[in-house]
């Protein structure tokens, strides 16, 4: 397997200024007619010409015709990834034709068949599974593609851009689609099945009318609603806040069940799996109802940020998912309530990103250097690139940005660029100089940021020194320091913030100063007494930051700080501190004790009517045990479950009486409402079913008495999967086995939710949790080349149950790499990405260290490792 490297990046030789496309699709095989249209690339001249060199995996080359020569086998070279010729003239017409096998194509990437349909999945470089092309994102290009088919099975035939003609003959019909963008090839789709859809209509702001349609397989007709209302807003949204316009007469969405990602931009044509655009009350809980709004927004905006202007070459990802994924949560944040979407990211970002970083997959947002791009779909290209996209806007303003991605926008729409443009593209239009700022693109690891205090009651001075350090990351030992904005306040003992004002050196912008230098001192002038410090609101910067706070300041920010983010990640300090205290004890036999403070904070929070629900839910969730992993030196699993748990259980005993007041309260006006997917809607139930999960662990037969009463008769996913999961966590054996049964029979026809049924037992607390998950792997219902079935099984299990995956004779490892090896041919992309928790060995003791290691050099040594499972397990094991 080779390594590709940025710094050995090449225009391509030649450019192909249209793509003619011609599919037969049968049942055995598919049929691809290319007719490329060629020329040199006049950037690259030199006296002869080139090679030309095309990229083709698992093709069957028929036929060659250059201008309308048929070119012999003797005049050019095939093997397993690319067919070379040497062409005679500066532009030509070359013509291929292959035959491939979408039906039995288990990799899901390229063509391939999901249930009866055909369809495709191109990012990165699928393509190539189709015909021979320069598979690369600056080889941009006009399509124009027929499809032809039986009419019976196929009616429905669609690729990028417009119909243009149709036709039919005996019983196979067809159909032209052309797209009158160029685009590289891995926006390229084609779908071709028994469809039915739902369409609707969007007036831009140009009054131009767009048709919009998404497509499901007849079952999941009623499915689609929320996606559509999510599709209008986003347009919406785009115009208003970007000033983008969409640009096609039609937008065009397809549910698909077998999809190795989430969803997919392709021109006019995104490509959904079923789990990110199918949503109704009573099958998608309102966390599924969120995804398909963010995801159906972040493929529509990849229309201008990824698509109009895309990347040079993969080195540039987070060129557009960095920026896309920015974009799609700023949609979200104003849609519902702007706290708790940024809660939940930078929770996200804190267990996963921080993780990876830590991990011998870490990268810059700009990798340097892969051996599988598939590989580098990661959570930092996406949500790191996302925090990095979210400090220029701190940077430059809500208006200065605005200025900077309009000039981005017009300065390279149609090209192929890199993510040195697009900051250069902000830098100008600002004029300002942001080449330190670009460290954050090249280095790799999440920056320490500590912070020291001092006050001066005579001078009425406070100091604030900051150090940042990154620890060293794979091929990269020494770091730079970063820009660091940090978004603050000084709270006086009222609670209110205090004028900030400072004097001597360093930068303040409103509520933001910069850091910018390994230490560095801020005096602030004018402070009348010894103030609490709100640092890094909003969570402005990617970094952790240490400072070492009182208990009582904690509280204190808890209760009183104006920033809503701070506010929560104080009651997480509160939490985590008893928590890791809990861990000690149990770890040294001493019994375990609930600290007093967070009691307290935790009364106070559930007597407080004057606060947002949502916000009182989150308040209320201790750190997710994955956190608690990360943010250990050594992590001990069953400390760190027993420690967690013992904490919920003394709250829930304590706090019975407030917890079911508030449960009682929401459950009835549920029960009075009819279910509506909005922020308010969301916020009393996530604080209705955290109420319930600390009362089912009181033991009282009463709060199980509720529990079954909401499993069984809720209008909605939501309440009735919470209402399954405690009971699948609870120590009443005979109730959960009936759930279980009456919950299956109840979605047996609905995939989705059968997905969440495997979760909830994947993530089962009871002891027997593997031999239970590798049972659900013969259920009637389970496939492994389904990867949504894959996901919600085994990796719910490996990712989220704690003390199952890491039980100590290693029995978790062991099943794990199984799977990873049954998966390696049959889909390398989803092999590798369960590889993450195995990856991750450096964490835990020695004796679980050797476990998982030897799992991993278990998988090295396997016959025909795939690219992406060999460069996960290789850099794992260095
Ligand atoms: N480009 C896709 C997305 O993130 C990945 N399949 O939207
Ligand atoms: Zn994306």
């Amino acid at each position: 397997v080779k390594t590709i490297y940025l710094k050995d990046y090449q225009a391509p030789d030649y450019l192909i200024d249209e793509t003619h496309l011609k599919f037969e699709l049968f049942e055995n095989f598919t049929m691809v007619h290319a007719e490329l249209h060629i020329r040199r690339n006049p950037d690259k001249q030199s006296d002869e010409l080139p090679e030309l060199v095309l990229d083709g995996q698992e093709l069957e080359l028929l036929t060659v015709v250059m201008d309308n020569v048929v070119i012999n086998s003797n005049s050019y070279t095939v093997d397993d990834k690319s067919l070379t010729l040497q062409p005679n003239k500066n532009s030509f017409i070359l013509k291929t034709t292959v035959r491939i096998h979408p039906e039995t194509n288990t990799a899901l990437e390229g063509l391939y068949k999901s249930n009866t349909m055909f369809c495709t999945q191109c990012e990165a470089e699928g393509f190539r599974k189709i015909t021979y092309y320069l598979d690369r994102p600056d080889v941009m290009s006009k399509f124009t593609t027929t499809i032809e088919a039986d009419q019976q099975s196929y009616p429905i035939l669609l690729s990028n851009g417009n119909q243009i003609a149709s036709g039919q003959e005996d019983d196979r019909h067809w159909a032209t689609w052309q797209d009158p963008f160029k685009k590289p090839a891995y926006l390229f789709a084609l779908v071709a099945g028994d469809l039915w859809c739902v369409e609707d209509s969007f007036t831009t702001m140009n009054q131009r009318k767009v048709d919009l349609r998404i497509y499901v397989e007849p079952e999941n007709i009623n499915k689609v609603n929320h996606a559509m209302t999510s599709l209008k807003n986003s347009m919406r949204w785009d115009e208003e806040v970007y000033g983008r316009e969409y640009d096609l007469d039609i937008f065009m969405i397809v549910a698909v069940s077998d999809f190795n990602m989430g969803a997919m931009e392709n021109k006019g044509l995104n490509i959904f799996n079923t789990s990110c655009v199918l949503a109704r009350p009573e099958t998608a809980t309102d966390m599924a109802h969120q995804r398909v709004e963010g995801v159906v927004a972040h493929e529509y905006f990849h229309n201008w940020s990824g698509n109009r202007v895309t990347c040079r070459d993969w080195f540039q990802l987070s060129l557009k998912e960095g920026f896309t994924v920015f974009r799609d949560s700023e949609f979200t944040a104003d849609m519902n309530s702007r706290t708790v979407k940024r809660i939940e990211d930078v929770a996200f970002l804190r267990t996963h990103q921080f993780a990876e970083d830590a991990g011998p997959m870490a990268h810059p947002i700009r990798p340097d250097a892969y051996m599988e791009i598939s590989n580098f779909y990661t959570v930092t290209i996406y949500e790191k690139g996302a925090e990095i996209i979210r400090m220029l806007h701190t940077l430059l303003g809500k208006e200065g940005f605005r200025k900077g991605t309009d000039l981005y926008f017009e300065r390279h729409d149609g090209q192929a660029v890199t993510c040195d443009d697009f900051v250069k593209a902000l830098a100008d239009a600002n004029a300002i100089d942001l080449t330190q700022f670009k460290r954050w693109y090249s280095q790799a690891g999440t920056p320490q940021l500590e912070v020291l205090e001092s006050y001066d009651s005579a001078t009425k001075q406070y100091h604030l020194t900051f150090k940042q350090f990154c620890p060293p990351t794979p091929n990269q030992e020494e770091k730079q320091p970063f820009v660091i904005p940090v978004k603050m306040g000084l709270l006086n003992k009222q609670g209110q913030d205090l004028p900030l004002q400072l004097v001597g050196e360093g930068t303040l912008v409103g509520d933001v100063i910069l850091i910018t230098e390994a230490e560095q001192t801020f005096t602030f002038a004018n402070v009348g007494e010894k103030p609490v410090p709100s640092l890094l609101r909003d969570f402005s910067a990617p970094v952790k930051l240490k400072f070492a706070y009182s208990k009582d300041d904690l509280l204190f920010l808890m209760q009183h700080d104006n920033d809503g983010f701070n506010r929560w990640d104080a009651s997480q300090r509160l939490a985590i501190e008893a928590i890791q205290q809990q861990v000690v004890n149990y770890q040294a036999g001493n019994p375990m004790v609930l600290d007093s403070g967070l009691e307290k904070a935790y009364a106070s929070l559930l007597a407080d009517s004057s606060l947002d629900q949502a916000m009182v839910a989150e308040m209320l969730s201790l750190p997710a045990e994955n956190y608690l992993v990360e943010i250990s030196e050594v992590a001990d699993p069953d400390a760190i479950h027993a420690a967690r748990q013992f904490i919920r259980q003394q709250l829930a005993n304590n706090l019975k009486g407030q917890f079911l007041t508030h449960y009682q309260a929401n459950r009835a006006v549920s029960q009075q409402e009819a279910y509506r997917a909005t922020a308010d809607h969301i916020a009393r139930r996530s604080l209705q079913n955290m109420a319930l999960s600390y009362l089912m662990l009181t033991d009282d037969p009463q709060v199980l008495t509720l529990c079954l009463d909401q499993f069984k008769h809720s209008d909605n996913m939501t309440e009735q999967l919470a209402a399954l999961t405690n009971l699948v966590n609870s120590p009443y054996e005979s109730e959960k086995q009936q759930a279980l049964v009456d919950f299956y029979e109840q979605f047996a026809n609905d995939p989705l939710v059968i997905d969440q049924w495997f979760a909830v037992q994947a993530n089962s607390q009871a002891g027997d949790s593997l031999a239970r998950v590798v049972e659900l792997m013969k259920h009637e219902a389970f496939t492994i080349k389904n990867p949504n079935k894959v996901r919600s099984l085994i990796g719910a299990f490996a990712n989220n149950n704690l003390t199952g995956f890491h039980q100590k004779t290693g029995a978790g490892y062991q099943f794990l790499a199984d799977q990873v090896l049954a998966l390696n041919t049959m889909n390398p992309q989803i092999a590798s990405r369960l590889l993450t928790p195995l990856t991750r060995w450096r964490k835990y003791d020695e004796e679980r260290q050797q476990l998982m290691k030897a799992e991993l050099e278990r998988i090295m040594a396997a016959d025909k490792l795939s690219s992406d499972v060999y460069e996960v397990v290789n850099k794992s094991l260095v």
